[in-house]
This record gives C-alpha cells, sequence and structure tokens, in this order.
C-alpha cells in the first residue's frame, strides 16, 4: 500500500482554541501528523508518496467558491488590517434568526464561514488545508487506478468540513473529496465509513441529499458531544439520499464490544448499499487514553478494526481524522493499517 503525504501539513500550527468555553492549549497540532508518518514508516508499510496538485473545479465543487476564496484571503486581509494575532477564531455566528450575507468586517466573516470558536485560523492555515485536500483527492486517484489499499495522511482533518463552513479543526471535507474523486473516476457507488469518535457532520452534509455516496458513522451521541446538532439516528437522508445515510451514535464510555457491534451494522448497510469502493474517515481518537474523547478502544482494537475492514473485500482509502494521544497515535493508525493489508488476499 502506499501512503499520500505531504509536509504542507505543519504550515498549519495552531496555539490555542476555544474548548468547553475556555481557552486551551490546541490539540490538532503538527506532532500528530509526525507520529503518524513515523509509525507507518516504520511498520514498513510501503512506500511514501507526494500529492498530485489539488484539481481546483473538484474542490469548488465540494465546497462554495465563495468559502474557498475567503479561506484562501483571510490571512492577507487580517495582516491588511494590522491585526496583532498569531492567530484568529470566529466568535460570533448567523445563528437562529440571523441574515445570512457575508459581512464586510472580517470578523463577522470569519464567523459567517465557520461554526464554532474552536478551530483557530493561522498564516498558513489555507495552504495546509489545500495540502491536505490534495492528500485525500491523491489516495483515492491510487485506488481509482487499481490500488486495493491507501492512506491518505491528511492533516488539517476534514470530516466536519461543511460546503462552507469550517469547525472541529477541519476546513475542506478531506473524505468527501475522496468520495467525489472516486465517483468522478467510475460508475460505482461509494460509501464512507466514519469510525472518528466525533460524527462527521460536514461529510454528512454533503451527501444528504446523494443516494450515489453512503454515509455511515459510529460516534458519541451528539445528545452528549461535539458537534451536538447533527449525528442523531433519526438523521437518514433526504430526498433521493433518503436511507443512503445511517448514523450510530454511542454513549459516551462505551466499550469496545459494543462499539464493534456498531461496526457490523454500519458494514452489514455497506454491503446492502451495493458499495464498490470505501472511504474510511479514519480517527483514531476512539482510543481510551485520547484526551478529548470518551471511548475505550485499546491500541489491539485498532488492529480488529483493519482486519474486518479488510475482510469485507473493498477497495479502501483511509483518510485520516482526528486522534490526540500523540504517543499513541502513530500506533493506533499503524495497527489499523498493518491489520487491514494481512486480511488483503495475497
Ligand atoms: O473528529 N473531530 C475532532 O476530533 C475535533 C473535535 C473538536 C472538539 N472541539
Ligand atoms: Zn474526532
Amino acid at each position: 500500500m502506499k501512503t499520500v503525504f505531504s509536509p504542507d501539513h505543519a504550515l498549519h500550527h495552531p496555539l490555542n482554541e476555544l474548548s468547553d468555553g475556555t481557552l486551551v492549549p490546541a490539540v490538532e497540532i503538527p506532532s500528530r501528523a509526525d507520529m503518524v508518518l513515523a509509525a507507518v514508516t516504520a511498520a514498513g508499510l510501503g512506500a511514501v508518496v507526494a500529492p498530485d496538485p489539488l484539481d481546483e473545479a473538484l474542490l469548488r465543487r465540494v465546497h462554495a467558491p465563495d468559502y474557498v476564496d475567503f479561506l484562501d484571503g483571510f490571512w492577507d486581509r487580517w495582516l491588511a488590517e494590522g491585526r496583532k494575532g498569531a492567530e484568529a477564531l470566529p466568535f460570533c455566528f448567523p445563528t437562529r434568526g440571523f441574515s445570512q450575507h457575508v459581512p464586510d468586517h472580517l470578523d463577522g466573516a470569519l464567523g459567517h464561514y465557520a461554526f464554532d470558536a474552536g478551530t483557530p485560523v493561522g498564516p498558513g492555515t489555507a495552504r495546509a488545508a489545500r495540502a491536505s485536500a490534495s492528500v485525500a483527492a491523491s489516495g483515492a486517484a491510487l485506488i481509482a487506478g487499481g490500488d486495493k489499499l491507501a492512506f491518505s495522511l491528511c492533516r488539517p482533518p476534514g470530516h466536519h468540513a461543511m460546503p462552507d463552513q469550517f469547525g472541529g479543526y477541519s476546513f475542506f471535507n478531506n473524505a468527501a473529496l475522496a468520495a467525489e474523486t472516486l465517483r468522478d473516476a467510475s460508475a460505482g457507488r461509494v460509501a464512507i465509513l466514519d469510525v472518528d469518535y466525533h460524527h462527521g457532520n460536514g461529510t454528512q452534509a454533503i451527501f444528504y441529499d446523494r443516494s450515489d455516496v453512503f454515509f455511515t458513522s459510529i460516534h458519541a451521541d451528539p445528545r452528549e458531544e461535539y458537534p451536538y446538532f447533527l449525528g442523531h439516528a433519526g438523521e437518514t437522508g433526504n430526498g433521493p439520499g433518503e436511507g443512503a445515510t445511517l448514523n450510530l451514535p454511542l454513549p459516551k464510555g462505551t466499550l469496545a464490544a459494543t462499539w464493534f457491534a456498531a461496526l457490523e451494522t454500519a458494514l452489514a448497510a455497506i454491503t446492502r448499499h451495493g458499495a464498490e469502493a470505501l472511504v474510511v474517515s479514519l480517527g483514531v481518537d476512539a482510543y481510551e487514553g485520547d484526551p478529548i474523547s470518551h471511548f475505550k478502544l485499546a491500541s489491539q482494537d485498532f488492529s480488529r478494526l483493519g482486519e474486518r475492514l479488510g475482510a469485507i473485500g473493498l477497495p479502501t482509502l483511509y483518510v485520516m481524522e482526528g486522534g490526540y494521544a500523540v504517543e499513541a497515535i502513530g500506533t493506533n493508525v499503524a495497527n489499523v493499517l498493518t491489520g487491514h493489508a494481512a486480511a488483503l488476499p495475497g
């Protein structure tokens, strides 16, 4: 298998985030990706390759062009206004009852294009997000070209990114870009399985009205966990997409046995959907030692996850999402990939 990686992820290096109402040190930091790269390399999982240039039309199909332009130009506007901060956090949002126009004021525009205050934007954020998107699309191109397994080592993550809003450390929706790349390359149906502890609200939103990309997610119940406002079991898709979304919310504190039972439910649904390729939003924050999450998967459980996904036999792209136990993130990701590779025939 190949791992697609770009060192440009490090252009995004947040310092602080608003979490649970308090400004705290950021957890979505460059060392995450470096630890994963080191572990994947040490595990001898195959070549590490650079991404192809990002397809701008693809990016602007998945995300609103005005949103892409805003992110691209944000830091220059910040500097042009003489702002002193090393990074920016949105703090005022067009919630219920507010108009949806884009304000001229930079903080208003930042709030318009965001849904949380926990996702800092800095000088290299847009470039890193673009690199991450290209890593995802390039991994999908490998699968479209016949590879049975590939890993897009994306950072920043993407599954919270909405068509025109960032949040949850996500700017461009890498899994959606990968799925779109696969759809563009073949007529086959695609499934996205999101195993991150947090619901992939952005991925769900992007495909909610469509039947060609099936989205299923195992995550902490949004009634008691971020992102709070999407990810409920009753959200099943809309119009032609009715039935093509399957949310499997679980309570905080969920143990491996319950988590793997939910995985079987998700895999049965993926089979019923007739998927011909699989994109896995691979967050490893379901790990028992994760500092911001509350499921109880052990490192060996990630091997079991990879083995189980390998056994279903679909061409599979893993796209890196969350996971903040920096000392264990590499082991947990390498365990998934090693387990999957071992389950492949030949
Ligand atoms: O999968 N998403 C995450 O790990 C980010 C959660 C952000 C909570 N402030
Ligand atoms: Zn997460």
